[in-house]
């Protein structure tokens, strides 16, 4: 069975020192550069947001960081800056073996739409090209990695798995945001999808 190993967002903005940093984030970078070479393709995902992209808070009147808005297409949260196009932190983690990679992809660039999903955008309807690539190179699994587990890496991997890849995420080379208990959340979410969480 073919196989692909998808690394969510292992970018500077999401490490220790970056604009929106998960706690540990810089500690996967070395066991998911190891993993590649286990795969039949690996593909990295780039958030990459225009400075007025509609998830900054600062893009809207009076609101905090980590409040939530509602959005044409449901509710959104609203974050600090970070990933902005072209910015320093918007780089892969510098340790990252992006030579490695088949493919690139990138999400989040249309001002008006958040997209935590490799392969929908957050009104699950636009969609990234993601999944075409996959099939056309026959791949059928898909193992999970990266930040953040509970937002980019388990809205990908529901998705995934709704697609009908086979769908695994690794969970020690994923770390948390964990806002209100959005780690948990999204395990018994991503079990409900048939994900499995290795
Ligand atoms: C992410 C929040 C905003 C992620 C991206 O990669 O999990 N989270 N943008
Ligand atoms: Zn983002």
């Amino acid at each position: 069975m073919p196989s692909a190993l998808i690394v969510i967002d292992a970018q500077v903005d999401f490490c220790p020192g970056g604009r929106l940093a998960v706690e540990g984030g810089d500690e996967i970078i070395a066991p998911i550069n190891d993993l590649m070479a286990d795969y039949d393709a690996v593909v990295l995902t780039q958030d990459w947001h225009p400075d007025d992209h509609s998830s900054f808070a600062d893009n809207h009147a009076e609101a905090a960081p980590f409040s939530t808005v509602e959005m044409p297409y449901g509710p959104q949260v609203l974050w600090p800056r970070h990933c902005v196009i072209g910015s320093p932190g918007a780089e892969f983690h510098p340790a990252l073996a992006v030579d490695v990679a088949d493919l690139v992809i990138r999400k989040g660039f249309r001002p008006e739409i958040d997209s935590y999903s490799a392969f929908f955008e957050n009104d699950h309807q636009t969609r990234t090209g993601l999944e075409g690539y996959l099939r056309e190179r026959g791949v059928t699994a898909l193992d999970f990695v990266g930040l953040a587990h509970d937002f980019c890496v388990a809205w990908s991997a529901m998705d995934a798995a709704k697609l009908g890849f086979a769908v695994r995420v690794i969970e020690e080379a994923t770390r948390a945001i964990d806002l209100d208990g959005s780690r948990a959340a999204a395990q018994e979410k991503m079990r409900a999808a048939g994900v499995t969480l290795i």
